[in-house]
């Protein structure tokens, strides 16, 4: 069941879970609280790419109670408050302590905490947390994956034509990274598209069957690193755009989709450049 090798000892899955969403849950309540104070918001790699001393704090909260929790577990943080790592070995934490920070500054809703636990590189818990609705989806590894108290089931056969997909506008205007007219053609063969402005909750919505596939062209470990843990559980496929495994290490093109569609997207509407 849930028991697993660390340090020489064995550790039950099911403490570090219960102990993984005790901190998610607190974390929501001070986020939430900061509305109340004052945010302060900076740039990052460009003048859209926005981070807030909330992110940082939060990402400190995590930090003090997973070591208090284990001190050989070893966290690789968005914003890189903690020792980072160089491999996945041991246990892992990849968090992103605000996922969607445009969401949470203009927004004040529709952005997420998301965790992933990893032991030796295989993801074992994972948890996409949207923090105004108070919403869980988390998977263990092996037992399932849960919207709150209710099972989340294995995604069911979708067409392409019945699909609705999460896809950022960009991707479908001239853009340096893929080939936007086999884009549009892929905007013309399905039902619908959505964008939501949060990867972990898009990858949230493929999961639990609001959305049928989400693609974006750059996303980082964080963005991507508990999703694709409840993804497993679910049968939801997430890969590169070569459809290669997720890189835990390094930013890459990321796809996640029901099954039905994984490959024929990949396959008849993505060109990378
Ligand atoms: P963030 O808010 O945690 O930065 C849509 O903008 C999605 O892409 C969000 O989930 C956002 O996560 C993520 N994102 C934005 N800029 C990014 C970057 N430079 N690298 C990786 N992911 C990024
Ligand atoms: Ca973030």
């Amino acid at each position: 069941m849930g028991l697993f090798q660390e340090g020489g000892g064995l550790m039950d899955l099911r403490e570090v879970d219960k102990f993984a969403k005790e901190i998610i849950f607190e974390a929501g309540k001070r986020i939430r609280e900061a509305f109340s104070y004052d945010i302060k918001i900076e740039t990052k790699a460009d003048a859209n790419d926005l981070v807030t001393n909330i992110d940082r704090e939060t990402e400190i909260f995590f930090i003090e109670k997973i070591k208090a929790f284990d001190s050989s577990h070893k966290i690789l943080g968005e914003e890189g408050m903690g020792e980072g790592i160089q491999s996945l070995d041991g246990c892992v934490w990849i968090i992103d302590p605000i996922d969607g920070t445009m969401n949470f500054v203009k927004q004040h809703r529709h952005f997420m905490i998301t965790i992933g636990f990893f032991v030796d590189g295989i993801g074992k818990l994972g948890y996409i947390f949207d923090v105004m609705r108070e919403d869980l989806f988390y998977a263990i590894e092996g037992e399932g994956a849960w919207y709150n108290d209710s099972p989340l089931r294995k995604l069911q056969h979708v067409p392409l034509e019945k699909a609705v997909i999460g896809i950022n506008a960009s991707w479908v205007i001239p853009n340096k990274r893929v080939n936007h007219e086999k884009m549009i053609e892929l905007v013309h063969s399905v039902r619908g598209t959505r964008s939501y402005g949060s990867a972990a909750m898009e990858i949230a919505f493929v999961v639990s069957g609001k959305l049928d596939a989400y693609i974006s062209m750059r996303l980082s470990p964080w963005d991507i690193g508990g999703g694709t843990i409840i993804a497993r559980e679910v049968g939801a496929f997430a890969t590169n755009l070569k459809g290669e495994p997720c890189s835990l290490l390094s930013q890459d093109t990321f796809i996640i989709a029901n099954p039905s569609i994984h490959s024929e997207i990949l396959t008849n509407y993505i060109e990378e450049k």
